[in-house]
Order: structure tokens, then C-alpha cells, then sequence
């Protein structure tokens, strides 16, 4: 009797989500793209732009599977009602989805099978599921911004190739990022804070390979759970991580290898002694069992021998810097925001300069101060807006007298008690 009941319950899901959505295809219109007025589809590129917000869901084709579609919302919202999927797609190759704002589904984006497929510059949120990708290879998740989803942040199941780099992923109900079975898999870069479990990783015996190394993993409830199934564990890759102040850092459960040229990761509870003063612990060794290079300081991974010798190293952006080791001066050549000690990579791979202003208090109208500009150089103007109050909407704009660059970012939504970065480019001809 129970079965039954499920099984009329599913069939009624999948009809109201493949009914219920547009539906986006290869040809003269890209689907609905146009047909239905929802945004701008050019054919040689095969890239449906959105032009407004949507209450109901994407499919991307159909059961066929389509090939190198782009769909940019340009920061439109998808907006579901509880149920469905916001983005679908079965079978897709080469799709790239990006600029979307997707909450209130079952599935925030939803891929069953697939390769190299790109989910990039999303913010996916108070669905039940932000990402649900299966049976993919070569997918590449990355700045995304995934938070107060019911269930799970990302889940990736069944893929080998995947990675899922640079994203934040916060205050998900149960687990940041779901890692289930597969091989080759990678998770790096990215900020994983205020979820019940921040990465779970389940492996079968044939899942080699796959790493997490480079994170920040905060204030979870647990910070990483490993479990496998089946006759032996594989080994996972865990190293380059910031394990700080989780309830339970690490739960041991399957075969690890904390560390890669005999640096492991840093752990906010580690009270061991550097006695030789390489920056690495030496008692209390292994630490949680597993990390016999816990590392005395947050990235104190730059101490890695290669950092320091003068050569340009695989893993580097420039001799000496970016990558693992510290990040790179203005003017070295980066390949990523990360590489860099103002946190910004220009377009031409070279680390610019970030001007950051800091505005302590949201207020009608605050003019904090002039904002000093090098002609030539690109420069991030970054300004990082405080809210110590409940959550609020307010303009953030940047105005250099002269005419040179005034913008206006509007309506900034910033969560109560927390602070929101805004960022500016300013041309490079300017100066002040
Ligand atoms: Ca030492
Ligand atoms: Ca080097």
C-alpha cells in the first residue's frame, strides 16, 4: 500500500516539473527563449539570455540531450514554489549555466548524466537541494554561492572528473558539499561555513583519486565526514585546508592522506609545539589521527620547499607565489583572484591593485573617503559593507569627481549581523 502511494507521488512530481517550464532547445527560437518572450537567443552561440524574472522552472531540451547551450539569466531570478526543478537538464554536454538566481525548488538545478558541463557565477538558495548533479564527467562547479538550502549545498554523485572550486557554500540545512562515489574528483577553494556537515565524502572501493585540499572550513557542526562502503576504503586527498572551530573537525571514516610534500592542513585546535620552527607541529602528531604536518598557522602552506626557490614551479602563478604558496605582489602574473595579495587577478593574468574601504555601519548616505587610482593599473575598488543591524537593502556607489567613473550598485542585500563585499572596476585610464 505504502509503495504504491510513493510511486503515484513521484509520477505526479515529474509531470508538474516537465509540464510546468519552459523549455529551451536548439533551434531558430531557442525554444521558449523567444517563443515565450523570457529572453534573447542567438543561434551561433547557442545562448539564450534572459530578459526577466521567471516563476517557474528551465528544462534544457528535452529527453534528448543538448549540446554547447549557455544559459545566462544576467542575474535574473528563477523562483519556484517549493517543488520542481529550477534548472533541469538530462544528458547535457557542454551546457554552461550562469548569472542565476535560483531558490524556492525542490532542486535548485538538477543534471542527471552529462560531460564537462559548467555551473559558474550562480547564487542557488532556499531550495531543498541547491545542486544535484549525477552521472556527470568533467563537470566544473565553481563561484557559485550556495547557501540556506533545506537539505544539501551541492551533491555530486556518481561523477569522476568534477571540479568544484571557489564557491561559497553556507548555512545549508544538512551538508555544504556531498561528494558520493566516483573518481578524480576535486574540491578546492572553496568557503564552507555554518552547515550541519561541511563536506561529506562516501566512496566506494573503486573511487581513487579524489581530493579536497585548499578549503576554509569553518563553524560546521562537523567539518569533513569521510565514510566508504564496501570491502576497503579508498584513499581521499585531505590537505591545504583550514579546519577552524567546527564542532567535530574531522570524522574519520574512511582512508586519508593529510598532506602532500609534508604539509598537511591547519586545525584551530591544535595545541602541539613547533620545536624546530619550520611553521609545522612536531608533537602530538598524528593530530586527529591522521595530519602528522599540522601547520601552526591558517595557510601555512606557503612553507611547502617550492615556495622559496627561486623557480617558477608547477603550482606556482609566479616564481615563488600564488597558488600554495603566498599569494603574488602587484604586477606578478596570476592565473586567479587567490593568486594575489589584493585578491584581484586583471584580465591579463597580473595582479592588481584592491583599494578597500570599509563601511562600518549601513546608513542612508556615507561618504567614507577618496580612493587613490594608478593610471595604467586596473584596480578593484572592493568595499566591504557592515551590517550590524537586521537585514537590509542598500545602494552601494562608487563616484570619482571629474567624470571619470561613477557607478551605482542597487539594492545590495545584506544579511542582519554579517557584512556583503562590493566590488568596482574602475577603467584603468583613470586617475585620482
Ligand atoms: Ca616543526
Ligand atoms: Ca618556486
Amino acid at each position: 500500500m505504502n509503495c504504491s502511494r510513493s510511486a503515484i507521488l513521484l509520477a505526479v512530481i515529474f509531470f508538474a516539473s516537465s509540464v510546468n517550464a519552459f523549455v529551451i532547445l536548439d533551434d531558430n527560437t531557442g525554444g521558449d527563449c523567444e517563443l515565450k518572450n523570457i529572453g534573447v537567443w542567438i543561434p551561433e552561440t547557442k545562448t539564450c539570455t534572459l530578459t526577466k524574472d521567471l516563476n517557474i522552472g528551465l528544462n534544457i531540451g528535452t529527453e534528448i540531450g543538448l549540446q554547447n547551450i549557455t544559459l545566462n539569466c544576467s542575474g535574473h531570478k528563477i523562483v519556484g514554489s517549493g517543488t520542481g526543478y529550477g534548472i533541469h537538464a538530462y544528458n547535457p554536454v557542454n551546457l554552461t549555466i550562469e548569472n542565476c538566481d535560483i531558490n524556492g525548488f525542490n532542486r535548485g538545478i538538477y543534471f542527471w548524466g552529462g560531460t564537462g558541463n559548467n555551473i559558474t557565477a550562480n547564487k542557488i538558495h532556499s531550495n531543498i537541494l541547491g545542486i544535484d548533479v549525477r552521472l556527470q564527467y568533467f563537470i566544473d562547479i565553481s563561484d557559485n554561492k550556495i547557501y540556506s538550502n533545506t537539505a544539501h549545498g551541492i551533491e555530486v554523485g556518481y561523477s569522476s572528473y568534477s571540479e568544484v572550486k571557489n564557491n561559497q557554500v553556507y548555512e545549508n540545512g544538512n551538508i555544504g558539499i556531498y561528494l558520493e562515489v566516483g573518481k578524480e574528483n576535486e574540491i578546492s577553494g572553496n568557503e564552507i561555513f555554518l552547515n550541519q556537515k561541511g563536506v561529506l565524502l562516501i566512496f566506494y572501493p573503486s573511487s581513487e583519486g579524489n581530493m579536497l585540499f585548499h578549503n576554509n572550513i569553518r563553524q560546521n557542526q562537523t567539518g569533513a565526514y569521510t565514510t566508504y562502503a564496501g570491502l576497503y576504503s579508498p584513499t581521499v586527498g585531505i590537505y591545504y585546508n583550514n579546519f577552524i572551530d567546527n564542532n567535530v573537525q574531522l570524522w574519520k571514516g574512511a582512508a586519508i592522506r593529510a598532506s602532500l610534500n609534508n604539509i598537511g592542513n591547519y586545525w584551530s585546535d591544535y595545541n602541539g609545539l613547533d620545536l624546530d620552527g619550520d611553521g609545522v607541529g612536531d608533537t602530538d602528531i598524528p593530530w586527529q589521527n591522521v595530519d602528522s604536518y599540522p601547520v601552526m598557522e591558517e595557510n601555512g602552506w606557503f612553507r611547502i620547499p617550492y615556495c622559496s626557490n627561486g623557480v617558477l614551479d608547477t603550482g606556482e602563478s609566479d616564481v615563488d607565489c600564488g597558488g600554495f604558496c603566498r599569494p603574488c605582489p602587484d604586477g606578478n602574473a596570476c592565473l586567479a583572484d587567490s593568486d594575489c595579495e589584493w585578491g584581484y587577478c586583471n584580465p591579463n593574468g597580473i595582479c592588481g591593485i584592491e583599494r578597500d574601504l570599509s563601511i562600518e555601519w549601513v546608513k542612508p548616505i556615507q561618504v567614507v573617503e577618496d580612493v587613490p587610482l594608478v593610471a595604467g593599473k586596473d584596480t578593484v575598488v572592493r568595499v566591504k559593507v557592515v551590517n550590524n543591524g537586521p537585514e537590509t537593502e542598500t545602494d552601494v556607489s562608487l563616484d570619482y569627481s571629474g567624470g571619470c567613473f561613477k557607478e551605482t550598485k542597487p539594492k545590495i542585500l545584506i544579511r542582519g549581523f554579517s557584512s556583503k563585499i562590493v566590488d568596482f572596476y574602475p577603467p584603468n585610464n583613470c586617475t585620482k
